[in-house]
């Protein structure tokens, strides 16, 4: 506490973690200067509430010479601020250290953590590790970018024996001594190039998760992601256990239905999916990641499987929604990259007619990801794609050498017309494998309208 009275704390982006932030940083003595680029990050009663408190309201970064004046002890930026944001950079340039928003609440942290970052599967598993563990009587949280700010969490954990935090590659971009004592890797594919340009450079900073460890914390990591890590050299200073869904060298791998283990103190049929309400392989890895965070955690194998049995998908992750003479309808908005929406062709029920019976609603913001990816998995499963928002046009360029590609004005029509041409046993799947912010608030949102214009697309054609 005392080593922040009299800080001076310029704080970069004003959403749910630079609010937090800038919460924590004045109960904790040190003096604050916010930045945001937008013109009214927030509504005027909040700004006066803030300069009450002593904030101060950084508001032209664009003059140099008062740039010049500036002088901060430290810099938290927002995940959304990227590496080479202006006056970050300028900051930057003086010395001036600067962490994330997952560096300041993680050195504030008075309990262990465990962080789980990985490409797809990470609010997933950090869902269900935080079950677990509540399940077996240990005091957590689940934080980070989940959707709770660390730093908003941090006066709780005081009362905590673990925080269980989803870590994204944005967040990793500034740390500095985060460490958390469980790290956990899951599968690593493009994402995100947007902001990090190359898939290299995204791998690296997800690969930071590791890199303050020291030989008795505790690595986890899918096996294929640890090959990619040590084809770039980077290696893990932790203790590593492995997991994968294809490859049976990892410690915990997929033998047809069962999880199998090769630890000597587990038995080599660890659970049998079929025990599971889950579907696909995607799922089966991210169970062994939660397994392998329990391990570390010391708690007892049995403790873990009965909670681990009544485990389900949550919402927006191939979730059925409905079903209509014989068409199931699933949501999986969270699907926002390429490497998802795989996930989510290869998981879908098959028709007895055969495996080629998807309609697929794709489309979106897009992230600068290669979606010829996916063409292997479309020709497999896919009968016709309906395409929406910014990235419609690009990913029919991409695909329609492979299956039958339409543009839909919007996500209403698309679902009109992908319902109107399914019969008996096919699936109409929503899996965009882009971001959302282009149509909606978040993939949250776009999910939830999915879902209501499904029910009321079922309802329509029932009555008329
Ligand atoms: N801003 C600027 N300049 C910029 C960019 C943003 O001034 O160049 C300002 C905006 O005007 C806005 C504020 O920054 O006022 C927004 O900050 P933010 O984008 O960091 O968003 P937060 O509300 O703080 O939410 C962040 C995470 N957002 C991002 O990573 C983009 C949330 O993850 C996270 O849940 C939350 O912190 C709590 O930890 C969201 C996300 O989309 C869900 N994450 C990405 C993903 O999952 O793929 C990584």
């Amino acid at each position: 506490m005392d080593w922040w009275l009299g800080k001076k704390v310029c704080v970069v982006g004003l959403g749910r973690s630079g609010q937090a932030v800038i919460s924590l940083l004045l109960q904790r003595g040190a003096s604050v200067v916010a930045y945001d680029d937008a013109d009214t990050p927030l509504p005027k009663s909040e700004i006066s509430s803030y300069e009450h408190r002593g904030v101060g309201f950084l508001y032209d970064s664009s003059n140099e010479q008062s740039l010049e004046n500036l002088d901060f002890d430290l810099v938290v930026v927002s995940p959304g601020i990227a590496f080479d944001h202006p006056l970050v950079k300028h900051l930057d340039t003086r010395g001036i250290p600067i962490w994330s928003d997952l560096e300041l609440g993680w050195r504030e942290t008075k309990c262990a953590s465990i962080a789980v970052t990985g490409t797809n599967g990470k609010t997933t598993v950090v869902e269900w590790v935080d079950t677990m563990l509540s399940g077996s009587g240990i005091q957590t949280v689940a934080a980070g970018n989940i959707g709770l700010p660390l730093s908003e969490a941090v006066d709780e954990t005081q009362d905590l024996d673990v925080v269980v935090l989803e870590v994204s590659s944005f967040q990793l971009e500034r740390i500095d001594k985060f460490k958390p004592d469980v790290a956990v890797m899951l599968n690593l594919a493009e994402d995100h190039l947007d902001r990090h340009q190359t898939k290299e450079n995204y791998i690296r900073t997800k690969a930071r998760i590791f890199e303050m460890q020291e030989p008795d914390d505790n690595a986890i990591i899918q096996w294929e992601s640890w090959q990619q890590l040590k084809q770039l050299n980077i290696s893990i200073p932790g203790q590593v256990v492995t997991f994968s869904a294809e490859e049976s060298l990892a410690d915990l791998y997929l033998d047809g239905n069962f999880i199998v283990s090769r630890f000597p103190d587990w038995p080599k049929e660890v659970l049998n999916l079929d025990d599971c309400i889950l579907e696909g392989k995607h799922q089966a890895a991210n169970l062994m990641a939660v397994l392998l965070s329990g391990r570390a955690m010391r708690l007892p194998l049995e403790s873990m499987l009965e909670t681990i049995s009544g485990i389900q998908a949550g919402p927006h992750r191939c979730e059925m929604i409905a079903e209509s003479n014989g068409v199931r309808f699933y949501n999986d908005s969270k699907a926002t990259n390429t490497h998802a929406l795989c996930s989510a062709l290869q998981a879908m029920p098959e028709s007895p007619s055969g495996p080629k019976n998807i309609w697929l609603i794709a489309g979106g913001q897009g992230k600068e990801l290669d979606f010829r990816r996916a063409v292997q998995d479309l020709e497999k499963r896919v009968k016709g794609v309906f395409l929406i928002g910014e990235t419609a046009a690009e990913i029919r360029h991409d695909w329609e050498s492979f299956v039958t590609c339409n543009l839909a004005d919007n996500l209403v029509k698309a679902i009109a017309e992908a319902g109107r041409n399914a019969v008996p046993g096919d699936v109409v799947l929503l899996s965009p494998a882009c971001a959302s912010f282009d149509m909606f608030d978040s993939y949250q949102h776009r999910g939830e309208v999915y879902r209501a214009t499904v029910v009321q697309w079922i309802d329509t054609m029932a009555c008329g």
